[in-house]
């Protein structure tokens, strides 16, 4: 098995971060991104959108998409640590919350990037409208989260789940477009302290150098 990546890259984090706090350690290939190795015929072959984080099974076989990814290693290595929820009501609420997360919070970022930078202008067409548009998003999507971290220690609940690494790789990536987590939204500082002190989150930070 080896995981095809880009370390720093957001969606290399969140796989990085999921294995690191269920302690996997697999080989993982670095492919330049920016350089367009991932948009090469060959590429394509083992990731059908193209894009990093690729997991590669020893059969040959692959998945691409981080939490599809996160899904399949935490189900080929299960461990008391559920990423996912452990009971109908807490499997639920981790699914609504790192789709909250990843859907307005995560994809907006990546659309404001990518539009108003066209870092990747050899690839897509890019719209700085809806770059501007998307920024706007992720800025009016930050109380949310702010109002539920008031309200409970985790995004999902009371147990650091999925939907934290998602939400914590978005505030994270969230500075590359001057947005700053500040004083003005408390709850989700703390949360990103706390979080930023796991060991997990030490060790794949302390990987990326
Ligand atoms: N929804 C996908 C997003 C993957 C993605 O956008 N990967 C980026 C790096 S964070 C990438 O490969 N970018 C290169 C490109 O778009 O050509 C996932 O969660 O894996």
């Amino acid at each position: 098995m080896k995981l095809y990546e880009k370390g720093p890259a957001p969606s290399a984090q969140r796989v990085s971060l999921f294995m690191a706090e269920k302690g996997i350690v697999i080989p993982r290939v670095d492919v330049d991104i920016r350089g367009g190795e991932n948009i090469t015929d060959a590429f394509k072959e083992i990731s059908v959108n193209g894009r990093i984080p690729v997991l590669e099974l020893d059969d040959g076989s692959t998945l691409c998409e981080s939490i599809a990814i996160c899904r399949y290693l935490d189900a080929e290595f299960p461990t008391d640590h559920a990423l996912f929820g452990d009971c109908p009501l807490s499997i639920g609420q981790v699914e609504m919350w790192n789709r909250i997360a990843e859907f307005q919070g995560l994809f907006s970022a990546f659309q404001a990037f990518r539009n108003i930078t066209s870092i990747y202008d050899d690839r897509e067409r890019c719209v700085e409208a809806w770059g501007v548009e998307s920024k706007q998003r992720v800025i009016e999507f930050l109380p949310v989260l702010e109002k539920r971290l008031a309200e409970t220690p985790y995004l999902a609940g009371e147990r650091f789940s999925v939907a934290d690494i998602t939400a914590y790789v978005m505030c994270g990536f969230i500075k590359n477009l001057g947005i700053h987590i500040d004083e003005s939204l408390p709850s989700l500082v703390t949360w990103q302290q706390k979080l930023s002190q796991r060991p997990a989150f030490i060790e794949a930070s302390a990987a990326l150098g």
